[in-house]
């Protein structure tokens, strides 16, 4: 009774995930889902806890020990999320993302402990015996173990990389040295298969994978590191799946499989968006900055400025204004007052939408998160696509703390590191003006030739502050 009870409660929780994913890919319903996806969780969480039944009808007691460990991860992740800012969240989900990983890895370790009781404590003593009907239980820990411990290795070096204490790291002919390590531990991986009474390997393939894992991420640079997250967050969901094999637990394999797939394929989105293929972003070394501070130091012609009030009137007297957020009007935490801007516009008479580039920012979906916040209508968002058609037709572009994807380098430049990444083509409008604070590049480290064409203005400062004073610049023309 109580097995068929939860075989419901797992089927509720596996819709709730695939509902929640899809509410996810549409800011309207992003929220919602994320709780819907939530929900589907904890009913799993507790449905395991307190109806879980092994084939002898034993339940999993232990209740202190889970429940302490509920109540100090959720105090710690509640009070992270609590504290996260909305720019350093791509930090905490790789770090949480790393936690993934290392449950994956200690539960084959755990799992492969269990096999060697039940085969009768100690399987070195029974070398000699059949294994065949273990193989594919070894198999599973194997790939759970050498998967889990590469997202965990890999997403805590991505995740120093982002707050600034790891430094990019590389050395010739590291790519095959990684290459090798990763050989031999599937190597070694598949010998366990083949004999597990050779319980050590356990621990040598745990040792090559975690600095497998570490070397793997050290050399790319910080500007992939979205892309390094979604695909290690990909590993930790495969890993997660194997987890749900070794159990027999069916929603533990769906959600395994959907974060799985969804990785992957944010994974292929995000290269897309940058042109560039999985291996280049792997193997080559954008933002590692080899090539960006030759780009930088490339001698660059005078740039001008606009005022306040110039820049209030000719955004007055437009018919169409393409606002165009990046990284620092999330700094700047400026999303309220710049959707106080667009309302005092469109007061006036003038068409005002927002021109999203999909990596603008600091992690997936940066920008509409932001915008939505403020309540912006999904409905002015435009898409990189539909922007760079709208471009044509509009008079002014409000650049507010981007820079990188708006460089017309990337389509121009062949040298540029970010050369072949699509991007917004501002310089078609009749006038660019650039809100930010100095002539300093962005994420990519590099010059941008758009601050120093004829049609485009700087007008420097802080987001927040300059939208605020345009807004009453704007109110009194
Ligand atoms: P960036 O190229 O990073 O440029 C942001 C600009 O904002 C900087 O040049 C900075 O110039 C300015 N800024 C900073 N604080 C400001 C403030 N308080 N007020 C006004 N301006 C401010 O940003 P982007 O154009 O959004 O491009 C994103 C970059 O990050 C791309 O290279 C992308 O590949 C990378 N990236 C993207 C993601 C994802 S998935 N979205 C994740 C990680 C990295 P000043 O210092 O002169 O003010």
């Amino acid at each position: 009774m109580g097995l068929n009870i939860l075989t419901v409660l797992y089927l509720i929780g596996s819709v709730s995930f695939i509902l929640g994913l899809k509410m996810l890919s549409n800011p309207a319903t992003a929220r919602k889902g994320n709780l819907v996806a939530a929900f589907g969780m904890t009913v799993a969480i507790f449905g395991t806890i307190f109806l879980y039944q092994d084939d002898q009808g034993n339940k999993l007691g232990n209740y202190v020990w889970i429940f302490g460990g509920l109540l100090v991860g959720g105090v710690i992740g509640t009070l992270a999320a609590k504290k996260v800012k909305m720019t350093s969240m791509p930090e905490m989900v790789s770090l949480f993302n790393g936690m993934g990983g290392a449950c994956a890895a200690l539960i084959s370790i755990s799992e492969f402990k269990h096999l060697s009781i039940a085969l009768g404590g100690d399987l070195l003593i029974n070398s000699t015996d059949d294994y065949s009907s273990y193989q594919p239980t070894v198999l599973i820990i194997v790939l759970g173990l050498i998967i889990g411990s590469v997202s965990f290795a890999g997403s805590m070096i991505a995740w120093g990389k982002l707050n600034g204490k790891v430094k990019d790291f590389s050395f010739p002919g590291l790519n095959i040295l990684t290459m090798i390590l990763l050989a031999v531990a599937i190597g070694l991986g598949a010998w366990l298969v083949v004999d597990p009474s050779n319980t050590y390997l356990v621990y040598a393939i745990l040792a090559l994978a975690l600095t497998y894992g570490v070397l793997f991420v050290m050399p790319i640079g910080g500007a992939d590191m979205p892309v390094v997250i979604s695909l290690l967050n990909s590993f930790t969901g495969v890993a997660a799946a194997c987890g749900g094999f070794l159990y027999n637990n069916k929603v533990m394999l769906t959600g395994g499989i959907l974060v799985g797939a969804a990785g992957t394929l944010l994974t292929i989105l995000m290269c897309k968006a940058m042109n560039r293929s999985l291996l280049n972003v792997l193997i080559g070394s954008f933002g590692g900055n080899k090539n960006a501070a030759a780009a930088g130091s490339k001698e660059q012609g005078a740039y001008k400025e606009i005022s306040l009030s110039d820049a209030a009137m000719v955004m007055s007297y437009a018919n169409k204004v393409m606002i165009v957020p990046g990284y620092g009007l999330a700094v700047a935490q400026a999303q309220h007052i710049c959707h106080e801007l667009e309302k005092v516009l469109t007061e006036k008479g003038v068409e005002v939408k927002y021109a999203i580039h999909p990596v603008a920012g600091r992690m997936p979906g940066h920008m509409n998160v932001l915008l939505a916040e403020a309540d912006v209508s999904y409905d002015i968002l435009m898409e990189m696509e539909q922007a760079n058609d709208e471009f044509k037709t509009t008079d002014v572009v409000l650049i507010l703390g981007a820079n990188d994807v708006v460089n017309p380098a990337a389509k121009n430049d062949p040298a540029s590191p970010i050369y072949g990444m699509p991007i917004l083509e501002v310089e078609q409008a009749k006038n660019v003006i650039v809100n930010k604070r100095s002539m300093k590049p962005g994420y990519a480290g590099i010059e941008n030739d758009l601050f120093f064409q004829p049609k485009t203005s700087m007008l420097f400062g802080d987001a927040k502050k300059v939208l605020q004073d345009l807004v009453a610049e704007i109110k009194s023309v």
